[in-house]
């Protein structure tokens, strides 16, 4: 259920934010008026908006690494193709939500080194290992398909700028989600190998994806004050659940089956009833134990040491129009 609490006009503790200018902003919000970036803001909002952008965005480059392994080992063209242009649209997207991070004060290089030193988190779900060609089109049904939920969301958020990325990146991320269910449909019809590997991938992406909308609503210490501001819509549980109605019907349509004992039909809610995640896991991978956190961050710390001569280069030649535009 959606916890839509009315909006407090009282400053968050400790905030040096005026009562008045806060009791005019929740009226805004209050009335769904989008707020832009040189409107006045509390300083939490801008807080929680730069955490969860910037989380957003080290997400989409992180995430381009687990697919981006499979570039070279495509079955063939046409799958070459595709994945190319999906890890392609995962780094603008990255790049997009920067920007929009960009515009609530801070810049890309502080963003990026927040990334580099740990300091800043980015989804779990990037933490796993892609072990065989299924993987691909199982992150595309699954890990897209997450996305998608969570950013329809997103795209009625509080925040212009963010509002407006999750528009042009859901239509994106509907591209990828098919594209990754056909590929696990065409593998679920194959050989009976294609079927096993492809059922293994599933297996393996199931938990991990329904850990992806975060921690249940009684652990989520950043749920009530975003959904509050509207930034949020619905909370992680209810994204969850609508995940897991839309998918298990996916899922018997190609004859795979979800790796959860609990999972049935409750005709009484009319959802479908799932068991236990295993949040050990999750908060292990979230604090930086993760089959792959390792492994992730150095790739990353070493594209950014390689691409230095690209930022000096274009700090050089915009060095140099400045000069020219000042003569
Ligand atoms: N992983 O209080 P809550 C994609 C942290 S994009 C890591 O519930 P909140 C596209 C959370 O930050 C995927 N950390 O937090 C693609 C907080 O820690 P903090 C990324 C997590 O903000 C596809 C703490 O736990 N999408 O997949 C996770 O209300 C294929 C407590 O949690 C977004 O970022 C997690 N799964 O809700 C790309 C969407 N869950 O910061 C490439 C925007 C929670 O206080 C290939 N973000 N935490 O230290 C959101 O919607 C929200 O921030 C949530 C978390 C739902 C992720």
């Amino acid at each position: 259920m959606t916890d839509q609490k009315s909006p407090t006009s009282a400053p968050a503790a400790g905030s040096t934010d005026d009562a008045a200018q806060v009791a005019e902003f929740e009226a805004r919000i209050a009335q769904g008026e989008s707020i832009e970036p040189k409107d006045w803001m509390p300083e939490r909002y801008r807080k929680q908006l730069t955490r969860m952008m910037s989380q957003h965005a080290h997400s989409e480059i992180v995430g381009m690494l687990p697919e981006g392994n499979w570039i070279t080992r495509a079955p063939s063209l046409r799958r070459k193709m595709v994945l190319l242009a999906k890890v392609q649209d995962e780094a603008g997207h990255g790049l997009y939500i920067y920007c929009g991070t960009e515009t609530l004060g801070i810049g890309r290089e502080e963003l990026v080194d927040q990334l580099l030193t740990g300091k800043a988190k980015y989804s779990s779900i990037f933490n796993y290992p892609t072990l065989t060609w299924a993987d691909i089109g199982v992150i595309g049904w699954f890990v897209d398909g997450a996305a998608i939920v969570n950013q329809t969301m997103l795209a009625k958020a509080s925040f212009g700028p963010y509002a407006r990325a999750m528009v042009r990146i859901c239509k994106e991320e509907n591209f990828h989600k098919k594209q990754g269910y056909e590929s696990v449909a065409t593998l679920a019809n194959g050989t009976p190998e294609q079927r096993a590997m492809v059922q293994d991938a599933v297996n393996r992406w199931w938990w991990p994806s329904l850990m992806m909308f975060g921690p249940s609503d009684k652990d989520s210490p950043n749920s009530a004050e975003l959904i509050r501001w509207r930034v949020k819509r619905d909370t992680n549980d209810t994204l969850r659940q609508r995940f897991v109605d839309l998918t298990v019907p996916q899922a018997r349509a190609v004859n795979l089956t979800l790796p959860d004992p609990d999972l049935r039909y409750n005709e009484e809610t009319e959802h479908w009833d799932f068991g236990e995640i295993d949040w050990t896991e999750f908060h292990e991978v979230i604090s930086g134990n993760g089959p792959c956190n390792r492994e992730r961050l150095a790739a990353r710390r070493k594209a950014h040491d390689d691409g230095a001569w690209v930022r000096e280069a274009a700090q050089a030649y915009a060095a140099k129009r400045d000069a020219v535009t000042a003569a």
